[in-house]
């Protein structure tokens, strides 16, 4: 059973070495904590990677809603995520055929190959898409990996039924690109495999516009390995530190509980 098993075993039944690492960081840091530092500002999103840093696995981006991006960003992030041990996750969603998300992986504004260690890729559009973004890494020499959205956190979502048990085999039978999926509920035995889940607040919740939130300890349950935290962190009363500490320490309680349960 996958949820009985410590991250540092599974460490060793992947087929990514970027997943390795990601498990074997998040043993020896004792975090199961994914940032989502979903700020407008470049120097706001560093101030909040270089005091939540230590206590994270992976610090989470969207780019594309940075106001004032430029290169030195990205210089700036990377020196922070080596210091600190995380690793970066552009959260882009690819959605599209494989020649698009593919130029869109590697070109265009943000060159994502090029610095994002992790990036989300909807299934949407089969499993084609994860082979032309592998193709779309030549002369990337760092290790890349996927995380397919299997499932969404909000309202309504339609990752459901049928959509979501094959999101689910798609990324079992991907190839070693796919580090995981995203969703909410425990739907893969697999080891190697990785389960991220967003929507996770320090009580259950909704925020008026779809999202839904569940508390650290049931999301852990649920099977996830990594949960992701924004607005809980970054809308905190208590400040940042304060808060990323709090909610690292329910998380990885929780997991502790978990596995020896
Ligand atoms: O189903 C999803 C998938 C993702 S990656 N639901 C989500 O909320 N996310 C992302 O997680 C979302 O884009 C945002 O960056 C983060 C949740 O932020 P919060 O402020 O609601 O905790």
């Amino acid at each position: 059973d996958r949820l009985k098993l410590s991250y540092s075993k599974r460490a060793k039944l992947t087929t990514n070495s970027l997943a390795s690492k990601l498990l074997e960081l998040m043993e020896s840091k004792q975090t199961n904590l994914c940032l989502a530092a979903d700020l407008t500002k470049m120097d706001a999103i560093l101030e909040l990677a270089n005091i939540a840093g230590p206590y994270i696995a992976v610090l989470k981006t969207h780019v594309d809603i940075i106001e004032d991006f430029n290169e030195n960003f990205i210089l700036r992030l990377k020196e922070l995520a080596k210091q600190h041990r995380f690793l970066l996750m552009e959260d882009r969603k690819f959605g599209d055929i494989g020649n698009t998300v593919s130029l869109q992986y590697r070109h265009g504004f943000y060159k994502i190959a090029e610095w994002a260690d992790l990036i989300t890729v909807h299934p949407i559009a089969g499993a084609s898409v994860v082979d032309a973004l592998k193709k779309s890494l030549d002369n990337i020499t760092e290790p890349r990996g996927i995380f397919l959205v299997a499932e969404m956190s909000c309202k309504g979502a339609l990752t459901t039924g049928d959509y979501l048990k094959n999101a689910v085999l798609m990324a079992e039978e991907a190839s070693d690109l796919v580090v995981g999926f995203v969703c909410q509920s425990n739907l893969s035995a697999q080891p190697g495999l990785l389960q991220l889940t967003p929507g996770v607040k320090l009580a259950k919740s909704v925020d008026g516009l779809g999202q839904q939130y569940n508390d650290p300890q049931s999301v852990i349950n649920a099977g996830a390995d990594l949960a992701v935290v924004g607005r809980g962190i970054t809308e905190a009363h208590n400040g940042y530190l304060k808060a990323t500490l709090e909610y690292k320490k329910e998380l990885w309680n929780a997991y502790e509980e978990r596995i020896n349960a």
